[in-house]
């Protein structure tokens, strides 16, 4: 496995394992809400949870905005290249250990630096991949998911798969191509597309059609040779609405999915959704939730949240408990997320540069999201919003309203039916006792 540093666990310096202490508990250091042992319903919340760190948030991001310079102080820094990369692995599956969580997921220039040309960078993968794989040999994290980074470099300046520029389709392709490789030796259980820079700025300039008939193309190319190898995870597709560019072709759930449905995609794609997306696409995170879960196809989550009084996408960690309660409701309604998780898609803010910082940003995503299932289970269990949504529709079960939806009816039946029926009644909707009820069991569950 090459060269191991010497400061192999001691990364995170002071800190220990963090332990369930449960909520009268003081220490910052300890989760007051997930205890992974603990059963809800039919699964341990580990389970229900499936909890991923983001390599790229966590181990490579420096604090640089548009604005000012890095601020993250981290233990890894002195060193670069190469080393720097390696350091990074030891680094990360000491803090998966530390906090207890079952997965991880990354892009391809998280894990290694680009050479010179495609096969050096090939090559640097090639080693830190294989000491990825050591370190998993001895340690329950596996690869959630992983992708490829095809926004970083100048030669996307014009998107990959739907770039004007065949030569840089090509270059995308043997980068997929590469990432699904290191997909099936690391075992992940899903792989990733996001647009990235897929998308225009300006019609003026765009071929639209081509555009997504490339990026469909392309995506048909990746299940071709996902089968080829014998690479078996769930593919997956997350949806975002702009940022890099101004209009992203994956926008948002519906659009996605209507993507994958007119170029016969939907049977091999599910969808990894970000909340922090779904704000930037003027969605709460439940809608796209829930919109893919109508359509069967909610795959996995990127677990954070947005501002909602910041028009970009600022991926701070979810600690919002209606975001993260009405999330775990859409997802125990799925009946769980299958081979998805939740990836801390997240991070620190900038001016929370010291490491310990890492370490308390994910111990408040896990308890707000093992808070958020355990409030979901138990309006679930009580059949809170199933009961009104069933009597609010419960005219659809008799009379016209069955035979409207046994297809019986017709805009002749219905209107001999409406020509005799002069007295609508509807009834309230009660959405403000029902945010009551909700605001009830966040406190009280
Ligand atoms: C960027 C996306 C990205 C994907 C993976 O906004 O969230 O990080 O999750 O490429
Ligand atoms: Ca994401
Ligand atoms: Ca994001």
């Amino acid at each position: 496995m090459g060269q191991s540093y010497t400061n192999v666990g001691t990364y995170f310096g002071s800190v220990n394992k963090v332990f369930y202490e449960g909520k009268d508990s003081n220490n910052p250091l300890a989760f007051k809400y997930y205890n992974p042992e603990e059963i809800i319903g039919n699964k341990t919340m580990k389970e229900h949870l499936r909890f991923s760190v983001a390599y790229w948030h966590t181990f490579t991001a420096d604090g640089t905005d548009p604005f000012g310079a890095a601020t993250m102080q981290r233990s890894w820094d002195k060193y670069q290249g190469m080393d720097l990369a390696k350091v990074r692995v030891e680094a990360a599956f000491e803090l998966f250990e530390k906090l207890g969580v079952p997965f991880f997921a990354f892009h391809d220039r998280d894990i290694a630096p680009e050479g010179n040309t495609l096969k050096e960078t090939n090559e640097n993968l090639n080693v830190i991949i294989a000491m990825i794989k050591e370190y998993m040999k001895t340690s329950n994290v596996k690869l959630l998911w992983n992708t490829a980074n095809m926004f970083t470099h100048p030669r996307f300046v014009h998107g990959a798969a739907t770039s004007c520029n065949a030569d840089v389709f090509a270059y995308a392709a043997a980068q997929v191509k590469k990432g699904l490789e290191t997909a099936k030796e690391l075992g992940a259980e899903n792989y990733v597309f996001w647009g990235g820079r897929e998308g225009y700025e300006t019609l003026l300039n765009t071929n639209l059609k081509l555009e997504l008939d490339n990026l469909a193309r392309f995506m048909h190319m990746a299940v071709d040779y996902a089968k080829e190898i014998g690479f078996t995870g769930q593919f997956l597709i997350e949806p975002k609405p702009k940022e890099p560019t101004t209009h992203q072709y994956d926008t948002d759930a519906a659009t996605t999915i209507a993507f994958l449905k007119q170029y016969n995609l939907d049977k091999y794609f599910k969808l990894n959704l970000e909340a922090n997306h779904a704000t930037l696409a003027g969605h709460t995170f439940d809608h796209e939730l829930r919109v893919a879960r109508v359509h069967g196809l909610l795959g996995s989550v990127d677990a954070n949240q947005g501002d909602p009084l910041l028009g970009w996408d600022t991926d701070e960690f979810p600690t919002d408990l209606y975001s993260t309660t009405l999330a775990m409701y859409e997802i125990l309604q799925n009946g769980g997320l299958g081979c998805g998780g939740l990836n801390f898609d997240a991070k620190v803010r900038r001016g929370s540069f010291e490491l310990e910082d890492l370490v308390y940003s994910h111990v408040a995503g896990m308890d707000a999201f093992a808070r958020g299932l355990k409030v979901a289970h138990k309006l679930i269990e009580d059949r809170v919003f199933e009961d009104v949504i069933a009597e609010r529709y419960h005219s659809f079960t008799e009379g016209i309203g069955l035979d409207i939806v046994e297809g019986r009816a017709n805009f002749h039946t219905l209107e001999q039916y409406a020509l005799n029926n002069n007295s609508i009644q509807n009834k309230s909707g009660r959405q403000e006792r029902l945010k009551a009820i909700l605001n009830q069991y966040i406190l009280e569950v």
